[in-house]
């Protein structure tokens, strides 16, 4: 191979810019149009990992793109590949999380007239990504270095790329000039914006801090915690802004949008000004119900205008907060009466007199699981619970689906994030719904040797589902399921089960589960009616 690399295959070229962009592994299922691309990204030092459905691999890319801020790439083959990718693909879109799929397409030397499994991937990836194209001999190493950059763009997301079979062998044509692969600039930020949010600041006698999802990417966690404590103000933050306040902070009020949400909201109207930090409106199911002012900080503009903003700060998220909070002073908030609404939260989510609430498992679970544990969700009504009551104390330590809210992204992503860091444990809350859509993806865990709990709130039914029927006051139906035979799934899947039905039994239960290495499932026998939002 010529160290000019001018003929270089084109799966080579797109081997090496995903190898050179820091993605760790590949996830994919394969078809003949696409083995020449997964050699190639293992002979680049990409490992690919077998998953049983695509949306599973979408969804570990998906984890790995969330986790490390580099892009998750999977890999699909045409057609039926790429049709069964897209729920994962959709979810990078809108859990704003670099990824890059990739999948096969119909040889350009095909006879006119082939249609067998003749699908237009880019129309059909199109709407569910921030970009999709054809790969070409010409266009190879500039395809590839702008869907990795796109993907790391905010707002971050899914980028899909199409590469004919017989493309993939061809010699690039055109391995020049390498594009930009650094995200875009940031702008700069607006010196009269900054001195008016400092003036709205200084003005409040109660100002609140409200996080969401890029105040994780952009690294703004702890410049959070300086305003925060500079201000002595109360920190609620969106699901996936979870841990950027630790959560047993003094200033840690709750998070929006899940059980127990109204009190939270209710909490904040006391405020009289709001920093609103890196909140993407993707995250939000219910209108604004503030009525303060609103100093908006991102690294995007507030176009969707969902935050009714006074002000507005774009650019470097740290520096901007940093610059806010100099010079400001302490304000009148008592932290006993933020502890006080935490406490009712908390009592909120959990009526009195159920034998086993999941509540009570999220609970036990967390206090097993060393701080720096990793937990995901699935997405039902134990979403709404583990959004609140799993307490998480750093950024990028919880992860839920909460944009796309697809079903089928807690395992995934968890064992995504575990294949590349086993320095934390991790757990994934998932329903028992979300649990079968995907149960043959145990086999992949337990192949790819995962250490990961898998917690399963066994209610046999699709609860949020239920509660949608009840609100809407439609008759019940389509909704209830019966579960396998956890046990036997042990002995099936070669894993460590445990069901529990009661606090004592899940008591008796924990300290094995936590301890024992490998895939282990803990099915909790919960009644979907305790839920309480
Ligand atoms: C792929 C997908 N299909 C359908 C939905 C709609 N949906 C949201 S929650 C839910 C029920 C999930 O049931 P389960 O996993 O058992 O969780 P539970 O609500 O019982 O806690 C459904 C069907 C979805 N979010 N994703
Ligand atoms: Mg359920």
């Amino acid at each position: 191979m010529p160290s000019d690399g001018t003929r270089v295959p084109v799966a080579d070229v797109l081997a090496r810019s995903i190898k050179g962009a820091g993605v760790r592994m590949a996830f994919g299922h394969p078809g003949g149009e696409v083995v020449v691309l997964i050699d190639a990204l293992q002979r680049h030092g990409v490992p690919f990992l077998l998953t049983h459905h695509e949306a599973t691999a979408a969804f570990m890319a998906l984890g790995h793109g969330e986790y490390t801020g580099i892009p998750g790439v999977c890999v699909a083959t045409l057609g039926p590949g790429a049709t069964n990718l897209v729920t994962g693909v959709a979810s990078g879109l809108l859990e704003r999380a670099p990824l890059v799929a990739l999948t096969g397409a119909l040889s350009t030397a095909a006879p006119s007239g082939t249609t067998h499994q003749a699908l237009d991937l880019n129309a059909l990836m199109q709407p569910v990504t921030k970009s999709s194209a054809e790969v070409t001999a010409v266009t190879a190493r500039a395809a590839i270095d702008e869907a990795l950059r796109i993907s790391i763009t905010p707002r971050r997301g899914s980028a899909h790329l199409s590469l004919p079979a017989n493309v993939a062998v061809e010699p690039v044509r055109d391995d020049g000039a390498l594009t930009q692969t650094e995200p875009d600039q940031r702008p700069e930020p607006d010196r009269d914006a900054l001195d008016q949010a400092r003036e709205v600041l200084r003005h409040a006698q109660r100002p609140a801090v409200i996080v969401g999802i890029n105040a994780v990417q952009s690294g703004a966690a702890q410049a959070v915690r300086v305003l925060a404590r500079t201000l002595r103000a109360p920190v609620a933050t969106l699901p996936k802004a979870k841990g950027v306040m630790p959560e047993d902070d003094p200033l840690f009020l709750g998070t929006l949008e899940m059980a127990g949400d109204d009190l939270v909201v209710d909490f904040l109207k006391d405020a009289d000004a709001l920093v609103v930090v890196g909140v993407d409106p993707v995250e939000f199911d219910k209108p604004w119900r503030l009525s303060a002012p609103v100093v908006f900080v991102d690294e995007v503009p507030n176009t969707e205008r969902y935050v009714p903003a006074s002000v507005e700060l774009v650019g470097d998220v740290p520096r901007l907060i940093g610059s806010l909070a100099e010079g400001q002073e302490a304000s009148t908030w008592s932290e006993p009466a933020i502890r006080e609404r935490r406490r009712a939260i908390w009592d909120h989510i959990r009526p009195q007199g159920s034998r086993l609430h999941p509540r009570d498992v999220v609970a036990a679970v967390r206090e097993a699981l060393p701080r720096n544990a990793i937990a995901t969700s699935d997405v039902g009504a134990h979403k709404m619970l583990v959004g609140q009551a799993w307490a998480a104390h750093e950024p990028r330590t919880f992860f839920m689906a909460n944009g796309l809210s697809s079903m089928g992204y807690g395992i995934p992503v968890a064992a995504a994030i575990r294949l590349i860091d086993d320095s934390h444990p991790v757990v994934a809350f998932v329903g028992d719904g979300g649990l079968s859509m995907y149960l043959g993806e145990l086999e992949t865990l337990v192949r790819a040797g995962v250490d990961i709990l898998i917690v399963v709130f066994a209610d046999r039914s699709l609860e949020l589902i239920r509660r949608a029927q009840l609100r809407r006051e439609v008759p019940i139906g389509g909704v209830s399921f019966e579960n396998p035979d956890f046990t036997a799934l042990g002995r099936a899947f070669g894993i460590h089960v445990a069901e529990v039905a009661t606090p004592d039994e899940l008591a008796r239960a924990l300290p094995a589960l936590i301890h024992a290495a490998g895939v282990r499932l803990l099915a909790a026998a919960i009644d979907g009616d305790d839920y309480r939002f």
